[in-house]
């Protein structure tokens, strides 16, 4: 069996892509989606999950992953509220099961999940690109979640609920102790209430690199590199405790070797997330379309190690360039993620006939 290929979409009213032109895009069988809606700690509720399932059905998709279940922060921080929290994620867990879900996607970063400082970039190509601007992170959060939720009107994003954007001080405050030692264990505490209820539901927990791989705001942030992968899987040395291994995301620090990592951990990797970015001198990247090329991820060198591994878990393109003067959501247009869907078939479909 080959990789699987999946396609991230936000829902029903909440993305412009319909689902008729994703069955178009060849080789996808996944659609990646979520309950956008749900505040993170709540469950996931059989009925929400179930009319997912209505709309995808007629067009043949599986819901195998979703990408993500949120982990309340309460969780992170370690607050005793956190086993209720917890009780409520594998209650999800369970709903989850009863339609065949094989792949949670969730990450561990404290407040803030993926950071831009730029979310449509111009490129020279005249398309527009999701964009990092180093010197700009630096010390007001509120200033970068304002300019964040300004540019997607609206719609919801995960990681950036804007009721929890409204309450930043609080949370600034509730993290203030929290060392990355101590995320480290909390991280392992909730992991190990998980594994029983993830080995009896047949479902993987797989955690996404901090994007980017360094502490900002002064927060901690423990999934960068390769060391810190491996820490990770051997603190909780469990099947079902997995990655999602995101090429984008260790990329932005360009001493991350993507490829090593899946050649050592290919069978801990339950999903993959594809795509490529061009750094600049000073430290500031910008995302690139797929092709090898165009970025220094190491694209084929990606593929390759996944083939070489014999891989057979899900995938999936990476936030893709906005082009053709497509209006969507920042990093998950329709078109480049298409395009970079092809390639990403084509290097396996070349190695497949053509060998090593
Ligand atoms: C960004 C995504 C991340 C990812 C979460 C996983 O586009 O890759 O937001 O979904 O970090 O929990």
């Amino acid at each position: 069996m080959p990789m699987q290929m999946g396609f991230r979409w936000y829902g029903e009213g909440n993305d412009t892509i319909p689902l008729a032109y994703i069955r178009q895009i060849p080789g996808v069988s996944t659609i990646v989606w979520a309950l956008h809606d749900k505040q993170p700690g709540e469950v996931w509720e059989i009925d929400e999950i179930q009319k997912v399932k209505d709309q995808l059905d007629p067009y043949g998709f599986n819901m195998d992953v979703v990408e993500s279940v949120n982990v309340h922060d309460d969780i992170k921080i370690g607050l005793p509220t956190r086993d209720a929290y917890i009780d409520n994620y594998i209650q999800t867990i369970r709903n989850l099961a009863k339609f065949g879900v094989k792949v949670i996607c969730y990450n561990f970063m404290p407040i803030f999940d993926w950071t831009r400082t730029d979310l449509f970039h111009p490129l020279p190509d005249g398309s527009t690109a999701l964009f990092y601007e180093k010197g700009m992170i630096q010390d007001d959060p509120k200033a970068m979640a304002d300019y964040i939720l300004s540019n997607l009107d609206g719609q919801t994003f995960p990681g950036w609920e804007p009721e929890r954007m409204a309450r930043l001080d609080e949370l600034f405050e509730a993290y203030k102790d929290v060392t990355k030692e101590k995320l480290w264990e909390n991280l392992k505490y909730f992991l190990e209430r998980l594994m029983p209820v993830c080995h009896e539901t047949d479902i993987k927990m797989a955690i996404h690199q901090d994007d980017p791989p360094w502490d900002i705001f002064g927060l901690p942030r423990l999934l960068v590199d390769e060391p810190s992968i491996d820490r990770f899987l051997r603190m909780v040395d469990d099947p079902f405790n997995c990655l999602t291994l995101c090429s984008g995301s260790l990329n932005a620090n360009p001493e991350n070797n993507v490829a090593s990592i899946v050649r050592k951990h290919c069978d801990r990797i339950a999903f993959a997330h594809v795509r490529n970015l061009h750094h600049y001198e000073n430290g500031d990247f910008t995302e690139a379309s797929h092709r090898d090329c165009d970025g220094e991820t190491g694209i084929l060198d990606i593929v390759k190690a996944y083939h070489d591994c014999g891989y057979e878990g899900y995938i999936r393109p990476d936030h893709g360039r906005h082009i053709f003067g497509e209006k969507c959501r920042p990093g998950y247009g329709l078109y480049d993620r298409a395009l970079g869907i092809m390639y990403l078939w084509g290097i396996w479909d070349s190695l497949d006939k053509f060998g090593k």
